[in-house]
């Protein structure tokens, strides 16, 4: 699978983009809120548009996955997300071999996907997402 972003938690979207996109020189190509999960995102890219993105990730308020990790660790790298062809033919693999998926079905994610995530104990430490 190769690798559609990298999530990173930060305390401000509208901050955090003053190095990502100003100093970086990364494109935003989408803004948007998941109330579902809780966050304001924004998606960057390469401004020729090829290879993985960077996804970052600001709380919606006090409480949510996200909001937890702020107050828990700080600000920084949140989770590695995967394209899937397939997500839930995906999550029954990782099932069967023993990194069961959070959910038992594909939920709703940004942009219009849908997602599923692997607890990080199942995967040496880090936060995984699928993306259909
Ligand atoms: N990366 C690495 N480790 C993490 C982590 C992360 N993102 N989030 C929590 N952990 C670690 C904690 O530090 C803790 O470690 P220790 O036991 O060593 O102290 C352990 O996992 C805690 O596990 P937990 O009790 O299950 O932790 P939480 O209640 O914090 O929940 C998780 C963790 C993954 C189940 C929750 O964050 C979750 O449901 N995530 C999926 C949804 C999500 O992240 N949504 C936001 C992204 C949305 C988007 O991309 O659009």
């Amino acid at each position: 699978m190769r690798i559609d972003h990298v999530g990173i938690a930060v305390r401000s979207v509208r901050e955090s983009l003053i190095f990502y996109r100003d100093s970086l020189g990364l494109a935003v190509s989408r803004e948007e809120e998941v109330p579902s999960q809780k966050v304001r995102v924004a998606f960057l890219k390469h401004p020729q548009g090829d290879g993985a993105g960077l996804e970052l990730l600001e709380p919606l308020g006090p409480d949510g996955a996200v909001a937890k990790f702020l107050a828990a660790r700080g600000e920084g790298l949140h989770h590695l997300a995967f394209r899937s062809g397939d997500v839930a033919a995906d999550m029954r693999r990782l099932k069967e071999a023993g990194r069961p998926p959070l959910d038992d079905a594909p939920r709703p994610g940004a942009r219009g996907h849908r997602v599923c995530f692997v607890h990080p104990k199942h995967c040496h430490g880090v936060l995984v997402e699928l993306v259909g």
